[in-house]
């Protein structure tokens, strides 16, 4: 069970922020609404929502996964690759001190993202893209086995983070889409297939006894439903226009 989640507001300068998408400029006041209904969602699923001021010095901040990546016995803070984001871990880290004694760090020439990171029980699949080298995902592999974790390196086709394409869901089950749904890494799994169109809601958490999807993907809702998993559904379209998803705003622990 999560305890605690971390959450960032959005701040105006999100509006410049990174993005590959052509989706439109983000409208502020819908994009607050939205991360506000965010807040909302993990507290009706049993959690401590710690929520972090905007900071306009970094437009993508409130993506705040891809800064740490949190267990319940240590936190590794990041390496981002990403260059305008990559002084985001100095205030995550100052955040985590107040819920962790045990840090550990991706260096560099090593970089990584925490989208690129996805925790199963005891193992980690860590994906190398656009933002996670090799050197990154090697050291945190390194990190997480001096700790008893496993790890399994991905090297990713198309998605921009590997979990924009794959999150667990408890219960040996994962919800895939794309490059995952037949990747050998992932085949020993129960399989939510996320076909091409619905691919966005592949990025969905589990937070305790809910699913957070986002809204618009019906066919998702009904399979994960047919697995007995309640849903929580919510609008997403202003952070799916700077390719953000679900799992990207926040740190659950
Ligand atoms: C970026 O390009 O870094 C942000 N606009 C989106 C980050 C999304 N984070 C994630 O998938 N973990």
């Amino acid at each position: 069970m999560y305890k605690n989640v971390i959450v960032k507001t959005p701040g105006k300068s999100y509006v410049n922020g990174l993005t590959t998408s052509d989706l439109g400029t983000p409208d502020y006041e819908r994009l607050l609404e939205q991360h506000a209904a965010y807040v909302e969602a993990l507290k009706a699923c049993g959690v401590e929502v710690t929520q972090l001021p905007e900071s306009e010095e970094y437009p993508d901040s409130t993506f705040v996964e891809d800064a740490a990546v949190v267990t319940p016995e240590f936190a590794i803070i990041t390496n981002p690759g990403a260059e305008s984001r990559n002084g985001e871990k100095e205030e995550i880290e100052a955040v985590l001190k107040k819920f962790y004694s045990k840090f550990h760090y991706i260096t560099s020439p090593g970089t990584l993202d925490g989208g690129d990171v996805l925790q199963v029980d005891k193992h980690f699949y860590v994906g190398i893209s656009e933002r996670t080298n090799r050197e990154g995902a090697q050291q945190f592999k390194n990190i997480v086995e001096t700790e008893g974790y496993t790890a399994t390196i991905v090297e990713l086709q198309e998605f921009f983070h590997l979990k924009t394409g794959i999150a667990y869901l408890g219960n040996h089950t994962i919800a895939a889409a794309g490059e995952f749904l037949n990747h050998p890494d992932f085949s020993d799994y129960e399989k939510v297939e996320i076909p091409d169109a619905d691919e966005y809601s592949a990025n969905c958490i589990k937070v305790n006894d809910y699913v957070i999807i986002p809204k618009g993907f019906d066919d998702t809702k009904r399979k994960l439903a047919g697995r007995g998993l309640e849903t929580i559904e919510l609008e997403m379209s202003e952070f799916q226009k700077h390719d953000g998803g679900l799992s990207c705003l926040s740190l659950r622990f």
